[in-house]
């Protein structure tokens, strides 16, 4: 049964856009936004589905036009799926751009989930040949290695095994939950990466973090990760269960 949005959706979406009135924007961005919001806040959770075109055309007193624009950009953004014939459901699968330099807390925060993090691992050591190549640091240099347990809410959705050089990040303990907040607050964002997608098998130890089946699918995923100045700041190696993501991009010819 598709769970049903809340009564006080309607109000809520009138205050969200009285509060954008004077922005100048285009009203479909107006509306977008209003609605992303919501759902960001849980108002509108994971397969809920949204109010049809010509409730929403309703409740703002704007034409079906401008709903229906409003709506294809949140389908763009992965935010919602519109069935055909159906409606506008709020994405149950993450849908992940592969394309944007985004994290796993953006992602989740996006979506108006809850990103919690499990540390089963955080230090600091020597860098081993291979982070260091990685990383492009020297063998034995100092690394910070993080091994977390990603979920939204109760619900686990990754393992990642990250290595960042400590000249960056000087301890492991300052990462809280999300790690490029952290360098953003530290200065260092990560500025471009480079990415590596393979179907994997996931092994027992994977799978009982994952709550999955062993062998079951998942999505391997390597992030090498760099400043604005070219220096590699991370090297991550990401497990995502293959059964709640979906990854996009863009691809233009020429
Ligand atoms: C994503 C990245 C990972 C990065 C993490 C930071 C992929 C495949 N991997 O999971 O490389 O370290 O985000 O997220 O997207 P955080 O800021 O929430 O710790």
């Amino acid at each position: 049964m598709i769970p049903v949005m809340s009564k006080s959706f309607p109000t809520q979406l009138r205050e969200r856009l009285a509060a954008r009135r004077r922005s100048g924007r285009p009203r479909y961005e107006q509306l977008r936004e209003s609605l992303h919001e919501l759902i960001r806040e849980g108002v509108a959770g994971p397969g809920g589905a949204l109010p049809a075109e010509r409730e929403l055309a309703r409740m703002t007193g704007w034409s079906r036009v401008t709903v229906r624009k409003a709506l294809a950009g949140l389908v763009e953004q992965g935010v919602v799926n519109s069935k055909p014939g159906a409606g506008t459901f709020v994405g149950e699968r993450i849908v992940r751009s592969f394309s944007r330099l985004t994290s796993f807390t953006d992602d989740l925060r996006a979506r108006g989930l809850d990103p919690r993090v499990v540390f089963l691992e955080r230090g600091v050591g020597e860098a081993t040949p291979d982070e260091a190549m990685a990383l492009a640091v020297s063998p034995g240099s100092g690394v910070v290695r993080l091994h977390r347990l990603r979920s939204a809410g109760e619900s686990p959705l990754a393992v990642e095994r990250t290595v960042v050089p400590q000249s960056i990040l000087p301890s492991a303990d300052v990462v809280a939950v999300s790690l490029y907040e952290t360098l953003e607050a530290l200065g260092v964002p990560p500025h471009r990466a480079l990415q590596r997608l393979r179907a994997v098998a996931v092994d027992a130890a994977t799978a009982e973090l994952l709550e999955l089946p062993t062998g079951s699918p998942g999505l391997q995923i390597e992030r090498r990760a760099f400043l604005a100045d070219g220096r590699p700041v991370e090297f991550t190696r990401s497990v995502y269960r293959a059964d709640a993501y979906d990854f996009v991009a863009e691809l233009t010819r020429g």
